[in-house]
């Protein structure tokens, strides 16, 4: 896109009218925020849903294969960032990309929320890998559309974002757990209309709020690539159909060895986006010399969203199996866990951003906040390995404990998400700059794959050694990190 095309649509964007924000951030907020709040909803009873009994108004799998769901699903989820994101640079611009993807995944929920079986349970899984796939990335960058590239509002702008995206967050499990028990399928029904409302708001206010802004296609198809790119997705699609296909009959196509190929894809799609962009001509010497510099801080990052997101997976099983749920008088349902990450977010996010300014050029370098970010989430490990230590695996533990666990962990995001996602930008060769919003998903994305193998290892019996072990390789690479931090800092040439 030209400068031109930037700054009209920059001057289209009302410029005030959201906390001294741009008026299309209102927007952005509330759609993001419908957003999660319908997929946090899902998730935070998703996991119950699947391994509950079929008489408990679950699907009766058994939890190891449940737990194993929730990594693959949220590994595909942000893995389909990369088609959402070319879809929307090559074929229909983001706005567009945005209420398709909101569409996919209302449809998504409605299919969850009409009692019946696996099949649905998995239509439904394959609407909100896509619709999210669409809507997440793009939504993320219009928020950069809306400022031009001095404008000094622009990262307290991301701050507001992510607020959002932890408001939805928080408030889903609250209102969707809280129905669970009278019926999963309501939860999940209140899930769908969340993101109806988000589709309502996102549509009756985009023309005034967004002006131009995700309007365009940045790199629109010539009518030859038309051609030869549709031809390929046909090839693709009946390679995939026959696979699948002959895979099922033949036994090849297990849930086992899917789960085994959406991890290796979750490492490999990486290093493949890696190699090009190292390799292209279109990259210059200083750029290649941070890239270098980011591979430490991407492998940095799965590290830290493997602990992270096990926060909805085997924390949320421990809420249920192992913590004392009646508390101070109170009933407590396990879902509202997932609430405890975006409330401490909500409440730090702010105390940071005052802390990064107050220290100035003081402040840790974008390596050493990483490794900070590592050891917390090593530490928010360690700490729930503490109350199995003294009073034994077989008997319940105070929710103080989880409290704790959720509360460093959060420590750690802050350290690590929102710098992360401003590093990438910056470190990001100038041809792929479009593409780097996926490629910060896909630490995300390779981190749950990771995870879908791990949570094999989880079980009550083996939890000591489960935390010991994994919050122990991540405070060996935060110490690793540190170490290397200024040898990284000096191949990210001026970049802080
Ligand atoms: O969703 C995103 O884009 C980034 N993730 C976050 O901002 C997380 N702080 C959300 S917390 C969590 C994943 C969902 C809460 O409903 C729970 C982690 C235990």
């Amino acid at each position: 896109m030209s400068n031109f095309n930037k700054q009209k649509i920059v001057e289209s964007v009302p410029q005030k009218g959201f906390f001294g924000h741009p008026k299309g951030l209102f927007t952005l907020f509330f759609t993001e925020f419908w957003e999660r709040f319908s997929y946090y909803g899902m998730r935070a009873i998703l996991v119950f849903y699947i391994y509950y009994e079929v008489s408990e108004g679950g699907l009766g799998l058994p939890e190891t294969t449940a737990l194993s769901i929730m990594s693959i699903y949220g590994s595909l989820v942000y893995m389909s960032g990369i088609i959402g994101g070319w879809l929307a640079d090559r074929i229909f611009g983001t706005q567009k990309a945005i209420f398709y993807g909101g569409i996919l995944i209302m449809l998504g929920h409605i299919a969850l929320a009409i009692p019946g079986n696996v099949s649905l349970f998995f239509i439904s899984m394959v609407l909100i890998i896509l619709g999210t796939g669409l809507l997440k990335p793009n939504v993320s960058s219009v928020v950069g559309d809306i400022y031009s590239e001095e404008d000094q509002r622009r990262d307290s702008g991301f701050s507001i974002f992510y607020m959002g995206i932890n408001l939805g967050g928080f408030l889903a499990p609250l209102i969707v757990g809280a129905l669970m028990d009278t019926s999963f399928h309501l939860g999940f029904a209140v899930a769908a209309v969340g993101m109806f409302i988000g589709l309502v708001q996102f549509v009756t206010t985009r023309k005034k709020n967004l002006g131009l802004a995700g309007t365009y296609v940045a790199n629109p198809l010539s009518p030859d690539e038309k051609k030869k790119v549709y031809t390929q997705i046909g090839i693709g699609t009946l390679v995939v159909v026959l696979l699948v296909a002959i895979g099922i009959p033949t036994g090849l196509l297990t849930f086992d060895s899917f789960t085994i190929l959406v991890g290796i894809l979750g490492i490999l799609i990486p290093i493949v986006y890696f190699t090009v962009m190292y390799r292209s001509p279109k990259t210059t010497a200083v750029e290649r010399s941070r890239l270098i510099a980011y591979i430490p801080l991407f492998i940095a990052a799965v590290m830290f969203w493997a602990i992270q997101e096990q926060g909805s997976t085997i924390l949320a099983s421990y809420a249920d199996k192992r913590t004392q749920l009646e508390f101070l008088g109170i009933t407590l349902s396990p879902a509202w866990f997932q609430s405890l990450n975006p409330l401490f977010i909500i409440i730090l996010a702010p105390v940071f951003a005052w802390l990064w300014v107050k220290l100035g050029d003081r402040q840790p370098s974008v390596p050493k906040k990483f490794s900070l970010g590592i050891l917390f989430a090593g530490l928010s490990f360690l700490v729930i390995l503490i109350p199995g230590y003294f009073a034994g695996t077989d008997s319940l533990v105070s929710p103080i404990w989880l409290v704790l666990s959720y509360l460093i962990v959060v420590l750690g995001e802050l350290c690590l998400s929102p710098v992360g996602l401003s590093a990438t930008t910056k470190l990001a060769p100038e041809a792929f700059s479009a593409q780097t919003m996926s490629l910060w998903f896909l630490s995300s994305s390779a981190a749950q794959g990771i995870n879908a193998q791990l949570v094999k290892f989880y079980t009550p019996e083996t939890e000591m050694a489960y935390f010991g072990t994994i919050g122990g390789v991540a405070i060996v690479l935060s110490i690793i990190l540190f170490l290397l931090a200024p040898k990284i800092s000096a191949h990210m040439k001026g970049i802080k």
